[in-house]
Formats: structure tokens, C-alpha cells, sequence
């Protein structure tokens, strides 16, 4: 049997983010996506223009008839939203559909780089850090790590130099574990030309560490954490779910560098995606 992940997210013309990253990631690791679209937008909205259609009033059709027609799901993995009431719809959909066995993975999506995201406002912001706690692990960025936390990004960053940078990001994520949600992974930590992502569980405390590339790329906090949801599903560890997701991210990114890019275009992801199909693609099991 193929497993299934529903994936709500957006549906993104340019930006390789979203649900264009994560339908190509979990079908080649062998899940079945189930796409629940948040937005239908031209591109991504870090372009100088974007034009959003909302998918919220078609959302609750999705959970209904999912229901009737007795869907069910191994993993529910959820992004981008569009507006602050869609965080209300992910979290009934993860009531009605969450059995026993069901992984749910929120992708905090809100910012980066200390910057909210044009469509969001403070209140999305609140909604979403309601909306984690039904999750059974996260993938904060940074900067969403900090909204989460109530910690100050800018302060925070301040101190990338000090020898206990780490050690402060650490005690944050490991707080939101003990309050908030039972996995964090924390991603795209910049420190001294390295990109660290943390990995925070009742049991497990450490970083994996990377060598840093270029930019701030669009997308790839969503193609690591398709990447983390396809390892899960496929019972993979999570220390080697967050290798899996850092080695492929940086094949895509070092191919994109090699030529002139916008960093608004997303990274070149495509021809590294058989990598990941060994992988605990099922065809191996
Ligand atoms: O990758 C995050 C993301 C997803 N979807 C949309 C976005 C962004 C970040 O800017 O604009 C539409």
C-alpha cells in the first residue's frame, strides 16, 4: 500500500515552493500527495508582484467530503497559510482526520530572515503558533523559531558570534518543546559560513551542520520539510531525515549558483530528485 499525506499548502506558478515542491519530493519518496490548496497564487509573494486567489471558502468542502467519502491519512503535513482563518480549517481538518497513527507536521510557515511575509499580520502570526500545538512535530525557521518564542530575532541574531549562539537557540527550541510541541526542528541557522538545523525531542538535543551557499533561497524551508515528512512516513530516523533533507538542499542549491539566479526563482531541484528515491522510496521495501 502506498501511504498518503495530505499537504495543505499553496499552489505557486514560480518560486518552486510549496505545493510544487512538495508533490515532486513525496512522490518520489513514494507517498501519495494529497494536495489541500490554502491559495492558487502566480508566483510566490517575495516577487515584486503576485496575484493570490484565496482557496479558504473551498477549504471546509475538502474536509466534508474527505469525510464521507472515509479518506484517511498516514501523514497530514501543512504550510503556507493565506489568511489568519485558515490555521482554524488545517486544525479542524487535523481533528477530523488524525488517527492513532497519523504524523501531523506543521511547517510553521510565516517568515524569514527576521521579516514577516507580505500576506501575513500579527494576528496570522498568533493563529499559527495556536495552530502547532496540534502538531506532532514542527520545522520552524529561525526567524519563526523567534515568533514562536517571543524572542526577539534581531537581538537574537546579534550574538551569531558569541561561542554560545547555539547554545541560546538550543534552550529556545527546547522550551517549545516542553510546552508547545514534542519535535522541533529548527532550520537555515547562519553561523560563521555554515547553515545549522537543529533537531529538539523529549531525547534528542543536537545540529547538523552544513556548509552555507549563496542566498536565501525560496522554497527550500518547504522542500526540507517535505523531505522530513517523506523520511517519517517511510520510518525513517529523524537524524537521518535532517541529513537526507540537507545533502539534497545543498546538490540544489550548489547547481543553482553555479549560473546567475534570482533567489525569488527557487532553487534547481528537479535533477537531484531521483536522489531521493532510494531513499525509503517503497519500491526498496
Ligand atoms: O516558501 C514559503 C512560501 C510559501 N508560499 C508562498 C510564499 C512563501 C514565501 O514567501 O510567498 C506563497
Amino acid at each position: 500500500m502506498v501511504k498518503k499525506a495530505a499537504v495543505i499548502n499553496d499552489l505557486s506558478g514560480f518560486g518552486k515552493c510549496s505545493l510544487t515542491a512538495s508533490i515532486a519530493v513525496l512522490s518520489v519518496m513514494g507517498i501519495q500527495p494529497c494536495p489541500v490548496p490554502t491559495a492558487i497564487l502566480t508566483n510566490q509573494t517575495g516577487y515584486e508582484n503576485y496575484y493570490s486567489c484565496d482557496f479558504s471558502k473551498h477549504m471546509h468542502n475538502y474536509t466534508d467530503i474527505w469525510k464521507q467519502n472515509d479518506v484517511s491519512f498516514d501523514g497530514i503535513y501543512s504550510g503556507y497559510v493565506s489568511s489568519a482563518q485558515q490555521t482554524d480549517i488545517i486544525s479542524d481538518f487535523i481533528s477530523t482526520f488524525k488517527k492513532s497513527y497519523t504524523q501531523v507536521l506543521v511547517d510553521p510557515v510565516m517568515a524569514d530572515d527576521g521579516k514577516i511575509y507580505s500576506a501575513y499580520n500579527s494576528t496570522t502570526c498568533k493563529k499559527m503558533c495556536e495552530l502547532i500545538k496540534k502538531a506532532d512535530i514542527i520545522t520552524p525557521n529561525l526567524t519563526e523559531l523567534c515568533i514562536i518564542s517571543g524572542q526577539d530575532y534581531g537581538e537574537l541574531v546579534k550574538k551569531s558570534d558569541d561561542k554560545n549562539y547555539l547554545e541560546i537557540i538550543a534552550n529556545l527550541a527546547k522550551k517549545t518543546v516542553s510546552e508547545i510541541c514534542p519535535s522541533v526542528i529548527v532550520t537555515g541557522i547562519k553561523k560563521d559560513s555554515f547553515i545549522y538545523n537543529g533537531v529538539f525531542t523529549a531525547n534528542e538535543n543536537f545540529f547538523v551542520k552544513s556548509k552555507q551557499y549563496g542566498d536565501s533561497f525560496s522554497g527550500t524551508g518547504d522542500i526540507f520539510a517535505s523531505v522530513i515528512c517523506g523520511c517519517i512516513l517511510n520510518g525513517i530516523n529523524i537524524k537521518t531525515a535532517v541529513n537526507i533533507a540537507a545533502e539534497f538542499l545543498e546538490k540544489a542549491i550548489l547547481d543553482t549558483i553555479k549560473t546567475d539566479y534570482d533567489k525569488n526563482d527557487g532553487v534547481n531541484f528537479e535533477k537531484y530528485l531521483y536522489t531521493l528515491a532510494n531513499k525509503g522510496g517503497r519500491h526498496e521495501q
